[in-house]
């Protein structure tokens, strides 16, 4: 790597092309990625960046592009935030591990606190913390099955909850994520849920055929939990019909079944509130977090009902790097910042400028299938003109040709035919509508 440069928000917030993308210094190093790193390890954008923050990301060559994914919903608070990165220098400067459940430290039960007291429900709750996403449905699964003395999990179409052997199984697609993984761990169980676009069906009815299913398939004496995203998020951004959360909660509490909401991509502030749970009125039992829990440092966690939390013993939970000093500082720093900003209601600005902007191209032009999502998770669903049938090509070919005009746009879904918009909330209104200029006059050029 040639000259150090700084990230964080004082980095100029402009795109600006001073290559093609990529560029040579990243096309070397993309060389030296394909020698030297397995090709399961995919690039989706292969601009190799130096520093991030704001709403940009600059790249080996200088460039510097606008970021409409926060890699994947986790820089909510920024790239290389400030009060992230003090967090972090100030904890590594004093201890960097210990190993919590050898010697322990403060700042884990902190962030214990937190999410106790943030996540939904004013329950007596507990929380344990792990590295990624997936490890947290990991025990998840384990919690809920030591606690109801059940084994079976029932999850959802679209539903996306990991790569490890049993989030695999849990998760929906085949292609990337399982195609010739398995086997996969038994006694999952996936039903159809809820997808108003395309299956036309309310809350309560696509509730109804849920639950019919889980009691003709499973049966609520065979099942532990019922594990779903509030908002579905690799499946599509899929936001379900009111009601059919809290109908699938209510039969969960009638049958002695842990209800567990995912919401590893939903959480912190993304979706316009701390949790998108907060909108359906629903409490889970359990939830899992991680992505937007600490700016960019690997977290995750399991938070919920104390009686379940503790079921286990002491031993049952834990990982070498589980809640690591690092992270937990980092975590308590971003949760900071998301309250001390006010990035929530950030969140909600973003998500009306991306409904707006594609609410009037929608007007004009029926391959905009649908807009959903909420707050600054949101997505458009492309079709081919006049129909529902999905573009998976169309949408394709506008991530690829933003990427070369600068632009960072990640899609999702079942069909491969989303387009999801997941900037930093640190993004200015400028950056934002610049990025989504460009996705616009993409989907015209594109006729
Ligand atoms: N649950 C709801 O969205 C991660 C995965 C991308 P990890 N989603 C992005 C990829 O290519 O692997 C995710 C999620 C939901 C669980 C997970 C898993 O979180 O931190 O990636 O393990």
């Amino acid at each position: 790597m040639s000259a150090t440069i700084q990230g964080g928000p004082s980095l100029a917030q402009e795109r600006k092309l001073v290559t093609s993308i990529p560029g040579p210094k990243s096309q070397e190093l993309l060389d030296r990625k394909n020698s030297a790193v397995a090709a399961g390890v995919g690039l989706a954008y292969p601009a190799f960046i130096v520093a991030a923050g704001g709403g940009v990301m600059v790249d080996a060559d200088g460039n510097s592009l606008i970021d409409l994914g926060s890699g994947i919903a986790v820089t909510g608070v920024g790239n290389a935030a400030p009060a992230v990165v003090e967090a972090v220098q100030d904890q590594v400067a004093k201890f960097t591990h210990t190993c919590f459940t050898l010697t322990p430290y403060e700042a884990y039960v902190d962030v214990a606190e937190k999410l106790n007291e943030l996540t939904p429900g004013s329950h007596d709750k507990r929380s344990a913390l792990f590295n990624s996403g997936a490890e947290a449905l990991e025990n998840a699964v384990k919690i809920a099955r030591h606690f109801t003395k059940k084994q079976a999990i029932v999850v959802f179409d679209h539903g996306y909850h990991g790569r490890t052997n049993l989030t695999m199984a849990m998760t929906a697609k085949n292609i990337p994520y399982k195609s010739g993984f398995g086997p996969f761990a038994p006694e999952v169980y996936r039903i159809p849920g809820s997808y108003p676009y395309r299956d036309g069906l309310s809350g309560a009815e696509a509730a109804k055929r849920a639950i019919l299913a889980i009691e003709k398939q499973v049966g609520a004496e065979n099942l532990a939990a019922v594990v779903i995203e509030p908002i579905q998020g690799e499946g599509g951004f899929i936001v379900p019909a009111d009601g059919f959360l809290p109908a699938l909660a209510e039969w969960c509490k009638a049958n002695n079944v842990v209800f567990v909401l995912d919401e590893v991509q939903t959480g912190f502030a993304r979706t316009g509130k701390m949790f998108a749970a907060d909108y359906e009125g629903v409490t889970a039992d359990l939830v899992t977090t991680a992505k937007g829990i600490a700016g960019g440092m690997p977290l995750s966690a399991v938070t919920g009902r104390a009686d379940i939390m503790n079921s286990a013993h002491a031993g049952g939970f834990g990982g070498t790097y589980a809640g690591s000093p690092v992270a937990t500082r980092a975590a308590l720093a971003t949760i900071e910042t998301y309250a001390k900003e006010n990035l929530a209601d950030r969140a909600n600005q973003i998500g009306e400028i991306i409904s707006f902007t594609f609410s009037d191209l929608q007007k004009s032009d029926s391959r905009i299938g649908d807009i959903r999502g909420r707050g600054a998770m949101m997505a458009i669903e492309l079709v081919k003109a006049g129909t529902n049938e999905p573009d998976a090509e169309l949408t394709g070919k506008i991530a690829a040709e933003a990427f070369k005009q600068g632009v960072i746009l990640l899609t999702c879904g079942t069909y491969g035919n989303v387009i999801r918009f997941l900037p930093p909330l640190s993004i200015s209104d400028d950056l934002l509508r610049e990025g989504l200029g460009v996705v616009v006059d993409l989907i015209k050029a594109n006729a």
